[in-house]
């Protein structure tokens, strides 16, 4: 571009000539205030262009996952986890609803969740994008999902424990994950009277084995410290110097068992009378090595280390925190555990190194009733900081000793040095914060740049929507001294507890399944089938379908079968394209799946009612998508046909020949576009180079109803000879959208023509 031409369009930039307003028009026009327009350029990612962290946050009672970007806070999807979810399939087809059967407790199918701590997988401390853990605190159960798809993998229930809440929090290497019971409950099954608490009831932290290489959890080489019956609350694991130690705090170490309806004093009074409750200190290695030395017992099947092993081995410790506490957070290098008492103004700075002094000099200043070793909080302190009302949660940031703690009571975010001790900046938030977190915030590495207040009322915030509000989720810049509120955002699901955010550019996730693949077992599919090999098997009083989907038909299109027959759908996807999902149901069966680019995915039900059922693809594929369907007959039993099939509509040559001529115009719009792309340099595009190949199937997909065509016109019949073309040119319009869509993309991207 020629110099001159370069400073006039910048200029008309500039001017805003290009829209025919000025910004100066648009803040006048809105209200808006210069510091409006400085945070909307932090926070607006430009269309087409991509976040740099990817946010995992709970979906609370929605049972879900919510996953978004940031600094966009645009919503990516919903992981469908612990609660059906349709869109997905989650719960409609039956591999997903063997993964949520995996999550059945008393012989009952539960099917939701309250979620709340998501923890990534890590290596060396740091996020490594490969899994996803997420607890359920109403159902004590644990969930793995594979980022690989993004799907729900694996649901193990806690043999142990009847509520939890201290869960997910990973070791280092992601070798177990934690999961802390929350209320005292008995640990094996069956009923206990609460007048023998003290002596029956336990709390109780779970490390889960996690495998790497299969991506799930081993229940077999998992294990349990029993714990005293305190209500164990959150945990954290330690990293560098506290390698191999978990920790753990709780409230209610009063055993306060309630009975308001009796004129006693309810729970939160009961539970917060102490000045002081527990910070439990485990080591997990040790543990480990109990369990395979064969000193675990068995509970429900399961390995628990009592309270008095763990202690003769050395593994187990408390030390006093301040009152309600609520949240234990490790520094990321690993050298303290933070700990904030909701009723108390203080934050805690535990030291590991005297910690580990205090157990070395066996310097305690007493035992719990349990007999476990308890050091002294004096002992165990770094420093005690006042940060304001309510401190519950910290993360960390980029710059050493730099914090961030949400004050409940006060709806603050603190920000505070931890090596010194000092308050060194607060933000108010709206309101009421629950958890934080910032960057890769609780790992060995954290990324600075952004905070995000996890609300806990929004009361003013938004439009509102009637008496349940959104939740409201509000992006902080944090890279500066002072720290500056961005955005607003609400959230229309469930209470999000905690959520972590990774860099976008860890995550590898996948466009495609390798064909016939089971995404719920990352096995080959036993009901996938190639183009060409569907099939519909039928044995007694059971009829399998073995189908496939691509654009744009269902293979069979036509299903009959008998009153009573149990019927299994079988479906592959046959497209290598990407984002080309089919989704399948059957009217009034309450079947639904998504089929992504090389998936298989079965529905099954029985046929009760004699009727007709059409079947169809709820997603919108492409444009002859209506088209997409079939019919799900079901005749009564022994019912034998009468004549051939129904006749649609008659064709005549001159039928053909139109149809023909069509054909012709629009290989000739393809063959432009063709030359078009081959002109220029595609090769460098990789999603342009897919869509090429896409297009390349289409083409290929049409030569067989051409042949058919052919031969049909070849015997003059005009009825077939006119389908097939139509058939073809089914395929020629696929090929032609797919190949405007790769020239749309390369002149948006700046391909050049390459020279010839
Ligand atoms: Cu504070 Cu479950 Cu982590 Cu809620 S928890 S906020
Ligand atoms: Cu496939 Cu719509």
């Amino acid at each position: 571009m020629s110099r001159n031409r370069f400073v006039a369009l910048l200029a008309a930039v500039l001017a805003g000539t290009s829209w025919g307003q000025t910004l100066q028009d648009v803040m006048k026009a809105r209200n808006l205030t210069q510091q409006d327009l400085l945070a909307a350029a932090k926070t607006y990612v430009p269309t087409g262009k991509r976040d740099d962290f990817i946010v995992f946050s709970s979906g609370g009672q929605s049972g879900q996952v919510i996953v978004y970007g940031v600094p966009s806070m645009r919503i990516l999807k919903y992981l469908a986890v612990f609660t059906p979810e349709p869109w997905q399939g989650y719960g409609f087809d039956e591999e997903s609803k063997k993964v949520l059967a995996e999550g059945s407790m008393n012989g009952k199918q539960i099917t939701w969740g309250d979620t709340h701590h998501p923890a990534i997988s890590e290596t060396d401390g740091k996020y490594d994008g490969q899994f996803l853990f997420i607890n359920d605190k109403a159902n004590p159960r644990m969930a793995v999902i594979d980022l690989r798809d993004f799907e729900t993998k694996q649901i193990v229930v806690n043999p142990v424990y009847k509520s939890e809440h201290g869960g997910a929090f990973v070791t280092p290497n992601s070798e177990y994950v934690m999961e802390a019971a929350q209320y005292a409950a008995p640990l094996e099954s069956g009923y206990v009277p609460l007048d023998e608490f003290n002596d029956k009831y336990r709390g109780g932290l779970t490390y889960w084995k996690f495998d790497r290489g299969s991506g799930r959890i081993k229940p077999d080489e998992s294990f349990s410290f029993e714990l005293p019956p305190y209500s164990q609350d959150l945990s954290d694991s330690g990293k560098g110097p506290s390698m191999g130690w978990g920790f753990t705090n709780s409230f209610c170490s009063e055993r306060y068992v309630g009975g308001i309806e009796l004129g006693r004093p309810p729970f939160e009074a009961g539970c917060s009378a102490k000045d002081t409750d527990f910070l439990h200190i485990t080591n997990w290695q040790k543990g480990a090595e109990l369990v395979k030395a064969g000193k675990a017992k068995k509970i429900n099947g399961h390995n628990v280390i009592p309270i008095d092993l763990a202690v003769k081995e050395g593994a187990l410790f408390l030390v006093p925190e301040p009152k309600s506490p609520h949240g234990a957070d490790v520094t990321p290098d690993g050298k303290f555990i933070i700990v904030s008492g909701k009723l108390d103004t203080h934050t805690m700075v535990y030291s590991f190194e005297k910690i580990q002094k205090a157990i070395a000099d066996k310097k305690f200043e007493g035992k719990d009733p349990y007999g476990i070793p308890i050091i002294a909080m004096k002992d165990a302190l770094q420093a005690q900081v006042e940060l304001g009302l309510g401190p519950l949660h910290t993360q960390f940031d980029k710059k050493p000793c730099w914090a961030y703690t949400s004050l409940y009571v006060d709806s603050q975010v603190a920000r505070w040095d931890y090596c010194q001790g000092k308050v060194l900046d607060k933000l108010s938030v709206h309101y009421n914060i629950g958890h934080l977190l910032t960057m890769e915030g609780d790992s060995v590495d954290p990324k600075g740049r952004y905070l995000i207040a996890l609300n806990k009322l929004a009361i003013d915030r938004f439009n509102p929507v009637g008496p349940l509000h959104p939740q409201n989720h509000q992006l902080i810049d944090i890279s500066g001294d002072k720290m500056q509120l961005l955005y607003d955002m609400p959230l229309p699901l469930g209470e999000p507890h905690y959520a972590v955010a990774i860099s976008a550019s860890t995550l590898k996730p996948g466009v495609r399944y390798k064909v016939g693949t089971n995404s719920r077992t990352d096995q080959k599919h036993p009901g996938a089938v190639r183009a060409g090999e569907e099939k519909i098997v039928r044995n007694p009083g059971k009829v399998e379908v073995f189908g496939t989907l691509i654009r744009s038909h269902i293979t069979p299109e036509i299903i009959e079968v008998e009153k009573g027959d149990e019927v299994t759908i079988n479906l592959t996807n046959l497209e290598r394209a990407q984002d080309e999902t089919h989704g399948f149901t059957v009217s009034g069966l309450n079947v639904h799946a998504s089929i992504e680019p090389g998936k298989t995915v079965s529905v099954k039900f029985k046929a009760e009612k004699e009727g007709v059922y059409p079947y169809y693809c709820t997603e919108f594929c492409s444009a002859l998508h209506l088209e997409m369907m079939g019919y799900f007959l079901v005749k009564p039993k022994g019912y034998v046909a009468k004549a051939g099939a129904a006749k649609a509509v008659e064709y005549t040559k001159a039928d053909y020949e139109k149809q023909f001529k069509t054909n012709q115009d629009t290989q000739k719009v393809i063959d432009g576009v063709v030359a078009w792309i081959t002109s220029t340099n595609f090769k460098d595009f990789p999603d342009a180079v897919a869509l090429v190949e896409d297009a390349t199937d289409q083409l290929k997909a049409a030569e067989e109803p051409k042949k058919k065509m052919e031969e049909a016109a070849k015997k003059e019949d005009w009825q077939n000879a006119t389908l097939w073309a139509g058939q073809w040119w089914q395929y020629q319009v696929k090929a032609a959208d797919i190949g405007l869509r790769a020239k749309t993309y390369l002149e948006q991207k700046g391909a050049k023509p390459t020279k010839k």
